[in-house]
């Protein structure tokens, strides 16, 4: 696909989130549209943004657990990028207005403090970073009904990532015991979806590794600073206007939003 091609893909799927309207998947119109132009998609996307004011903060990995690649039949991890616009404070507030077909997810996420580029070991990787966080992610798709799509449509899309909440408390990560984390996600005091931390990747920090694999094969490292989420423990929720969601995390507490 030409640049030029890439280029029109992104302003289309830019659009279609500024207007909250949905679109067919690209690989209806593109059958051959590639993960390596829906990298090059999703970047410009993010070049939109960032020449509009955003500023990128971190990364998202996403479907590094099986509860989510059965949920959404697609079958290996993919990242995409956060900007400081997409974080909502620790017990703050979102708006669904602007959202397409928002869904809520559990997540762990991580703080850098130095750069990280390709093949990592785990020791490298939690010396590399400062704290983790119990978090979730706010996601939304441009496509139709939210399904359908293929991998190369979801990474074009900035991988579904739509906003994301931090919790307060921040931990080493060599406080905890990583991949044995018990995770409970409530919503309106009634618990929708649990899972062990080692559902991420079968050990959160093995994402973090993952996602500089991947960023290397686009000639990219990880900034020092970056935040990373390390994708979701289990299925996503469907969010709906009044609801208090609330995740509890072993080691790092909560973090709740509410949707107004
Ligand atoms: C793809 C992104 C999945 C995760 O944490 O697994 C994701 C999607 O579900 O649309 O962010």
């Amino acid at each position: 696909m030409t640049e030029h091609m890439q280029a029109e893909l992104a302003r289309l799927l830019d659009q279609a989130r500024l207007e909250a309207r949905e679109i067919p998947p690209l690989t209806r119109q593109h059958p051959d549209l590639t993960l390596r132009d829906a990298y090059a998609i999703q970047a410009e996307g993010i070049r939109l943004r960032t020449a509009r004011g955003e500023r990128v903060v971190g990364l998202k990995m996403g479907l590094t657990s099986e509860a989510k690649r059965r949920q959404m039949n697609l079958d290996s991890p993919v990242y995409g990028v956060l900007t400081d616009r997409m974080r909502v404070p620790a017990h703050g507030s979102l708006r669904l207005q602007g959202a397409i077909h928002p869904k809520i997810e559990p997540e762990i996420a991580f703080r850098t403090s130095r750069e990280l580029r390709g093949r990592i070991t785990r020791e490298q990787a939690l010396d590399a970073c400062a704290s983790v966080f119990a978090a979730m992610e706010i996601l939304d798709s441009r496509f139709v009904d939210f399904k359908y799509f293929s991998l190369p449509d979801v990474v074009a899309d900035n991988s579904s990532s739509s906003l994301f909440v931090l919790a307060t408390t921040e931990r080493p990560p060599r406080e905890l015991d990583l991949p044995h984390l018990q995770m409970v996600m409530e919503v309106n005091g009634e618990r929708v979806q649990a899972a062990r931390s080692d559902a991420i990747s079968g050990d959160p920090v093995l994402s973090l590794i993952q996602l500089c694999e991947l960023l290397e094969q686009h000639g990219e490292s990880l900034p020092a600073g970056s935040i990373v989420l390390a994708g979701a423990a289990t299925a996503a929720h469907m969010l709906k206007p009044g609801d208090h969601v609330r995740l509890t995390v072993d080691g790092l507490g909560e973090v709740a939003v509410s949707v107004e």
